[in-house]
């Protein structure tokens, strides 16, 4: 008697499976077919005609929807449980203010949604748009409701949740919810899930949310292409009952990178490094908006990462945060890790919360140095500390008002722009003019504003230090004083 090897005994239990009605008939006559173990699917090429049963190779057909409610779920109590809240149950719709405090977007704008019946309903337009990453400094891009990154999605865990999407691009595309746990079929991917969303149609999606945090989404199709040009957002799923207090402020900020040189208009999507603009909510210091907050407050601030290639050490000066929860769900309250700087790789979300117990106005930033930079910021020759005297002048009589760059670094450059010619659209690379002197940062930097006294929380203007609490320069009297002797 043949021997059943390993495979085949898996390709059995599979038979087993589907015939538990999970899977059409189709596959079901592949899955029986007495060769199917055999196939290695990676080594065959495709099988567009889709009639050779044993084939392993998806088929080009569409599949076959069975009729199934089938609510599928991990027993509760199992380690491994991911939804929180039982996929079966039903909860009338989340309201604002009452189940959840709306999350605060700093530049950005949450979404709309109609309730009818016992459904949320969404809806995203993906359209080219004209998008203003800081004054002066503009782009054509590709987002969701005339805006990069589209509205925040919010939601209560429990909602049923139903989004139209509108492909209003010359293009085809999809959306996929990323981190969201729902059936296969609407999770967007275009091709491997769902056909493409051809330009002029409507899809729509349509889940219940059995879980909650911080996710995404974005299009799923020519990824790099369609998410560069800014098709991402951001979803937040509110908990029906929080283990803790809500937060006082509740930010939403998605971190992303866009090649735009300077004098052009559009995004090159096309690099794989040296990424000039470096954006929060899509937006370059000094365009961000700062995180306004009272003393006190508890603060949480979640924050997205959908740039095409890396991943921000995102930094907060003046307080130490708690890392709590991750797109892949709350982190037990025993396994939080004090930060000051947490690293949220492509495709994660972080949400760090923390007590805003130190009032001023505190630097927010991606800690790479180039990513804190605005536009012509990288591959310049290294001019640091050459004296550029001679050659200005030899230059110079070649190109009037000739002057290089860089010899004392890069702030003169951003300074510099005050009076000499720019290219068209481009911002300086570094900076604006701050409270004390020169704020020499740009790209993904903004602020976190903590006051003891606020009437509204619009931007309150620069911190006054109180007395006695800012740095200045050293007396001679305190440097003898102190028996600094300065050679
Ligand atoms: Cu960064």
């Amino acid at each position: 008697m043949k021997k059943i090897t390993r495979r085949e005994a898996l390709a059995g239990s599979g038979i087993a499976l589907a015939g538990a009605a999970l899977v059409g008939k189709e596959a079901l006559s592949q899955a029986a077919d007495p060769h199917a173990g055999h196939k290695m699917p990676a080594q065959k090429t495709p099988d567009t005609g889709g009639s050779h049963s044993g084939h392993t190779m998806p088929s080009a057909s569409t599949p076959k929807v069975t009729e199934s409610n089938e609510v599928y779920r991990t027993p509760k109590g199992n380690p491994w449980y991911a939804r929180t809240v039982d996929p079966v149950e039903s909860f009338a719709p989340g309201e604002p203010g009452k189940d959840y405090t709306p999350v605060v977007v700093p530049n950005g704008a949450t979404a709309p949604f109609n309730v009818v019946g016992d459904t949320k309903v969404f809806h995203l337009v993906a359209q080219e748009i004209q998008h203003e990453f800081a004054p002066g400094f503009k782009a054509i891009c590709w987002g969701y409701n005339g805006r990069t990154p589209g509205p925040v999605i919010e939601a209560v865990e429990g909602d049923n949740i139903r989004i139209y999407v509108t492909n209003k691009l010359a293009v085809p595309t999809s959306v996929h919810w990323h981190g969201i746990i729902l059936p296969m079929g609407m999770d967007g991917v275009a091709g491997l899930t769902q056909r493409t969303i051809k330009p002029g149609e409507t899809f729509r999606y349509e889940y219940k949310a059995v879980q909650h945090g911080t996710f995404m989404y974005h299009s799923h199709k020519d990824t790099m292409t369609q998410e560069g040009m800014g098709l991402v957002g951001m979803m937040v799923i509110h908990p029906r009952k929080p283990k803790r207090e809500r937060p006082d402020r509740d930010f939403a900020l998605m971190l992303h990178e866009w090649d735009i040189k300077p004098g052009t208009y559009r995004p090159d999507t096309s690099v794989s490094s040296g990424f000039n603009t470096l954006t929060i909510n899509a937006k370059v210091f000094p365009g961000t908006a700062p995180l306004v907050a009272k003393l006190n407050e508890h603060v949480r601030i979640r924050i997205g990462n959908l740039s095409a290639m890396d991943h921000h050490p995102f930094h907060v000066h003046g307080h130490a945060f708690r890392e709590t929860e991750t797109d892949g769900g709350e982190i037990p309250e025993s396994s939080w890790r004090p930060e000051t700087t947490v690293l949220v790789s492509v495709g994660q979300t972080r949400n760090i919360e923390f007590i805003a117990d130190n009032p001023g106005d505190w630097a927010m930033h991606c800690h790479m140095t180039h990513h804190v930079m605005n536009q012509m910021g990288h591959g310049l020759p290294n001019m640091v500390g050459a004296d550029p005297g001679a050659l200005d002048k030899a230059v110079g009589n070649l190109v009037p008002g000739y002057m290089t760059m860089g010899t004392n670094g890069m702030i003169g450059m951003g300074q510099m722009a005050g009076h000499m010619d720019m290219p068209e659209n481009s911002i300086p690379m570094v900076g604006a003019q701050g409270p004390h002197d020169y704020i020499g940062m740009g790209g993904m930097f903004t602020t976190l504003k903590v006051r003891e006294k606020l009437d509204t929380y619009a931007d309150p203007g620069w911190y006054a230090p109180p007395k006695g609490t800012l740095v200045r320069a050293a007396t001679q009297e305190e440097l003898d004083g102190d028996g600094i002797f300065i050679a």
